[in-house]
C-alpha cells in the first residue's frame, strides 16, 4: 500500500497524465433492441454512451464494431413531417475537454442484424474507434 502511495504521488504521476494525454472515457455504456421495424428475423439494436473527451484536442468517433451484430454504424436521430427518422453519419465530433452523449432521440451506435439475443443484464462487447485516439473497447449492458 505504501509503495503504491509513493509511487502515485512521485514518479508515476508524469506517466499516468502522459496516458491520459490523447484519450477518450467511454462512460456507463448501454444496449437495447430497437423497436422492429418490419418482420426481418435477426433484429437491430441500439447503444448510448457517455463519451468524455480528456484530452486538449479535438477528437471523433468514426467507427464502431460489434461482434455481437452483422454491422455497426454511428446513427443520428431526426425528425422529418412529425416522424422520428435516424441515418448514419460519418462521424461525431467531440470537442476537447468536452462530452457528448448518445442518448435516445439523438445519436446513437445501431446495431444491425443482431447475432447476439439483447436480453437485459447481457453485455455488448464493442469496439469504438476514435479518429486520434484509436481503438478503445467497451462493454454495454443491455437493459
Ligand atoms: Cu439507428
Amino acid at each position: 500500500m505504501r509503495v503504491i502511495a509513493a509511487c502515485l504521488l512521485a514518479a508515476c504521476s508524469a506517466a499516468v497524465f502522459a496516458q491520459a494525454a490523447g484519450k477518450i472515457r467511454v462512460e456507463e455504456p448501454w444496449a437495447r433492441r430497437a423497436a422492429a421495424m418490419g418482420g426481418s428475423g435477426a433484429g437491430n439494436g441500439a447503444v448510448y454512451v457517455m463519451l468524455v473527451n480528456e484530452s486538449a484536442e479535438a477528437d471523433a468517433l468514426v467507427a464502431v464494431q460489434s461482434d455481437a451484430a452483422g454491422a455497426a454504424e454511428i446513427h443520428e436521430t431526426y425528425r422529418d413531417m412529425g416522424m422520428m427518422m435516424m441515418r448514419p453519419v460519418k462521424q461525431i465530433h467531440l470537442p476537447a475537454g468536452r462530452k457528448v452523449e448518445l442518448k435516445p432521440g439523438g445519436y446513437h451506435i445501431m446495431l444491425l442484424g443482431l447475432k447476439q439475443d439483447l436480453k437485459p443484464g447481457a453485455a455488448v462487447k464493442l469496439s469504438l474507434r476514435f479518429e486520434k485516439a484509436g481503438a478503445v473497447s467497451a462493454e454495454a449492458t443491455v437493459k
